[in-house]
């Protein structure tokens, strides 16, 4: 199963974002905030009792969506965060030892937390530049099974606690 780790900003926090955007984004209820992007698992309990190990060395922690950014010239479109971000780098640095020391191979490469919210250069991230999102608290992680096809679907395997 293709598996990636993620806190979820809540409702409330989509929804005002999606109301700054020119049109009512159709993926809302999917944008997240990947900690460690997996891949390919066998197995995923080795993980699931990993990752519970790790929240438990993390106590909640506050963040708020801000600012706004595309990865290349007509690439994806990100919302970034703002808030305890020392905490969040911190948790998904936990997360992937976690993920490590069950057997599964994370990329070694900086972190940047942020949520996808467009592809090819759309919705405009300079529009989205000043843009910041009410406080929420994370207080959990999710375990998320990604199913490619012609819709991509996320299917929540576990949840975690801080
Ligand atoms: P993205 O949203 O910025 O594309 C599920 O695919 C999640 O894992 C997405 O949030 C995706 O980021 C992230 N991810 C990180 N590295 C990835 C990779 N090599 N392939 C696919 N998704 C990746």
């Amino acid at each position: 199963v293709r598996l990636f780790v993620a806190v979820r900003p809540p409702a409330e926090a989509v929804e005002h974002l999606g109301a700054v955007l020119p049109r009512w984004p159709s993926d809302l209820r999917r944008w997240h905030v990947t900690l460690a992007f997996l891949g390919e698992v066998a197995d995923p309990q080795p993980v699931t009792d990993a990752l519970a190990g790790a929240c438990r060395e993390h106590r909640p922690f506050v963040l708020r969506l801000a600012g706004s950014g595309a990865f290349g010239r007509n690439g994806p479109v990100w919302v970034g965060l703002d808030g305890d971000l020392p905490e969040l780098h911190a948790l998904a640095e936990s997360v992937a030892d976690a993920c490590r020391s069950a057997g599964v191979a994370v990329e070694d490469r900086p972190y940047r937390p942020h949520v996808t919210v467009g592809r090819r250069g759309s919705p405009d991230p300079r529009a989205l530049a000043d843009y910041a999102g009410p406080d929420w608290e994370v207080n959990q992680v999710e375990l998320v099974r990604s199913r490619l096809g012609r819709a991509v679907r996320h299917e929540v395997l576990e949840r975690v606690s801080l």
